[in-house]
């Protein structure tokens, strides 16, 4: 008896295999993933779409296998693990990089980006790929620009509406020069701790508050250990999707081509999802109690002003080249 699932079933079978080029070298493999949050993060919806899109493309033979939580290491350690070739994939800011290849600092500057439309076209264009080419030489390959997006902060102490408040606050950073120097600048005691560590070192109290985008803030429950939350905007973080150098070189040219472009597709869903539900967010953390404070336009200026000094004390460290890629890159796409 044949049934319709089973005719569906040969149906999709047979266009599974048509997909696949009939010289294709697919072998089975399971490309392992770091990820420092939890799986109701848009990078799931992400990886989702990625590992589906292997599947189709290596007729079943190529599986994306997400690990959460830091389950793999935090993003500096898994990024060692694909460097050595232990680890195949890594999703990872780039701000604690910047100890591996300094010219990632330039994104953690003040204020960079004024909004995704501006991060999307400078990385994704020439830019992008120039980074991306530095990355071989350290071990890895960056087979996509996603991103964790807009950073904000949050704090247990006091509301937070101009550069003053954070008089005194200690405040966790990322593992990166300029956050710590951008933090302090602005009066604060900063800490740097990888990401794991930030929910008990809020809990304890070791640390008063941090800064991150909304929905790590409500992925990792920030809120329940925080009451302020200012939108700061102060820094967008781009996610690398690393690949290892050494798991990649022995993979062949259709292997490589299956993971670029589907993590081509995977970037898209990404994206989107983390934009939309930065929003959903945004609101949930309000209805979990916590309180949010914005910064008036003029005290927003000064804050500025008073960070400007950012640049040109890590201008030697990120590198004149690269700023002016950066910078004038920008330029370009802001149109003056
Ligand atoms: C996810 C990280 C993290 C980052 C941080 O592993 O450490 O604050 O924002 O969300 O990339």
């Amino acid at each position: 008896l044949i049934t319709r699932t089973s005719i569906t079933a040969a149906i999709t079978a047979a266009a599974l295999l048509a997909a696949v080029p009939a010289n294709a070298q697919f072998q089975n493999r399971t490309i392992r993933v770091s990820n420092g949050v939890s799986k109701e993060h848009p990078m799931g919806n992400g990886l989702a779409a990625m590992g589906a899109c292997t599947l189709e493309k290596t007729g079943g033979k190529m599986k994306i296998q997400p690990y959460w939580d830091g389950a793999l290491g935090n993003d500096l350690t898994a990024t060692q693990s694909v460097r050595t070739g232990s680890l195949e994939m890594v999703l990872t800011s780039t701000a604690p990089l910047t100890s591996i290849i300094p010219a990632f600092g330039v994104f953690d500057l003040p204020f960079l980006f004024n909004d995704e439309k501006e991060a999307d076209q400078l990385l994704d264009g020439k830019v992008g790929a120039w980074f991306s080419d530095k990355l071989p030489a350290v071990g890895a390959v960056n087979l996509s620009w996603w991103e964790n997006g807009f950073r904000h902060t949050t704090n247990s102490r006091r509301p937070i509406t101009k550069a003053e408040d954070f008089s005194g606050v200690k405040m966790r950073v990322m593992q990166n020069n300029i956050f710590i120097d951008t933090f302090k600048e602005l009066g604060s005691n900063a800490v740097p701790l990888a990401f794991s560590e930030i929910y008990s070192a809020l809990e304890t109290r070791t640390v008063d508050g941090q800064e991150n985008p909304f929905n790590n803030i409500e992925n990792m429950k920030f809120y329940e250990v925080q009451k302020y939350l200012t939108l700061t905007k102060h820094a967008y973080s781009p996610t690398l999707v690393l690949f290892s150098k050494k798991v990649w070189d022995g993979l062949s040219p259709e292997e490589q081509n299956v993971l670029k472009e589907c993590a081509a597709v995977g970037q898209k869903e990404q994206r989107k999802v983390n934009r939309e539900k930065a929003e959903v967010s945004l609101t949930n953390l309000k209805s979990q109690g916590m309180q949010i404070n914005e910064i008036a336009p003029e005290e927003m200026a000064r804050m500025r002003d008073k960070l400007r000094v950012i640049n040109d004390r890590h201008a030697a460290s990120i590198g004149r080249e690269t700023l002016d890629l950066v910078f004038g890159e920008l330029k370009r796409i802001r149109g003056n």
